[in-house]
């Protein structure tokens, strides 16, 4: 399909939406932009793309990408518009919860628009770089025909027609991240209250952690299995973090962070599971606090 040069329609030229539309542009498809603020077109129109008075204008284009600033603004942009979706093809990129974007495509839907949902695993300066990655799900059709287009802007995975789906993993890649950067930031506050700087313990946290990954292949292989008992694990026992609570509350910083983990972790241990590997952890969380 892509080796055609299809059209693309851009709603939205942030930062991450001119990204997207400049890799399209420079790939040769007729690119049409529409951004509620004009200026923010100026410097594509200058590199050939075609600017719309307002989102309707782009609507017929082969392809519709839609990258805003929320579920609301989504609405906001295309609800005016919405009689003029009925065959249309819609990629929304906005970062939406699953429920957002299953309700998005509900609507779409009832437009008479085939509708696919992406998550962006990229900063805008990674875009059409080896280091982009975008998950989607939602309708089949639309990602097979348009696979190769998406890939330029980095890896393409499709998560099947549940249009939540790319989001919620979306999601639980970055609570992932932001619980490991906040995990660094605590280190580093802890040996920061030693007046040691945030530079020389980032080179070590940068070294040490890559080097613990593959505990996480080990890690879902006991939660797929379902059995905590397995020998050879780190048992919850042995995972106690009082050393490092103590210490962070003697550096005279916060606890909150580590504190979190370690009443995760007792929740186990006071169940009677201590003799139990540390993935239990993830019991804690499953059940919530009733746990
Ligand atoms: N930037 C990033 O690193 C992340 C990477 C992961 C995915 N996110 C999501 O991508 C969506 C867009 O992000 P962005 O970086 O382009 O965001 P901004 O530069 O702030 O641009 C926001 C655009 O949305 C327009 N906009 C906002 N509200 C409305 C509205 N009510 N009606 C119409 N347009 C609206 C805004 O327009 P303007 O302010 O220029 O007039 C921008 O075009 C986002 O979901 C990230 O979570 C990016």
């Amino acid at each position: 399909m892509t080796t055609t040069r299809h059209s693309v329609s851009f709603l939205g030229l942030g930062a991450m939406g001119s990204a997207l539309a400049r890799t399209a542009l420079k790939a040769g498809h007729p690119t049409f932009i529409w951004n509620r603020t004009a200026a923010r077109s100026a410097a594509l129109v200058e590199e050939g793309a075609t600017a719309a008075a307002d989102p309707g204008e782009g609507l017929d284009a082969d392809l519709i990408v839609v990258c805003l600033f929320d579920q609301a603004s989504v609405h906001e942009v295309l609800d005016p518009v919405a009689d003029r979706l009925a065959g249309r093809r819609l990629v929304n990129l906005t970062t939406t919860s699953p429920e957002g974007a299953r309700e998005l495509a509900r609507w779409a839907s009832g437009h008479g628009a085939d509708y696919l949902d992406g998550g962006i695993m990229a900063t805008p300066e990674m875009i059409a770089t080896p280091h982009s990655a975008i998950l989607y799900s939602g309708s089949a059709a639309l990602f097979d025909d348009h696979r190769e287009f998406f890939e330029l802007w980095g890896s393409a995975e499709y998560f099947g027609d549940d249009a939540g789906m790319a989001s919620l993993y979306d999601l639980a890649l970055l609570s992932a991240m932001y619980v490991m950067f906040a995990g660094f930031f605590h280190g580093a506050a802890m040996v920061g209250a030693a007046g040691v700087p945030a530079k020389e313990f980032a080179a070590r946290t940068a070294a040490w952690l890559p080097a613990l990954m593959p505990a996480i292949a080990g890690y879902a292989a006991v939660i797929d299995g379902g059995d905590y008992t397995v020998p050879g694990q780190q048992s919850l026992d042995f995972s106690d973090i009082s050393d490092i609570v103590n210490a962070s509350r003697d550096q005279g910083i916060s606890t909150e962070l580590v504190d979190v983990v370690q009443r995760l972790i007792h929740r186990q241990i006071d169940a009677g599971h201590g003799t139990d590997g540390f993935a239990r952890v993830i019991e804690s969380i499953k059940k919530g606090a009733a746990a």
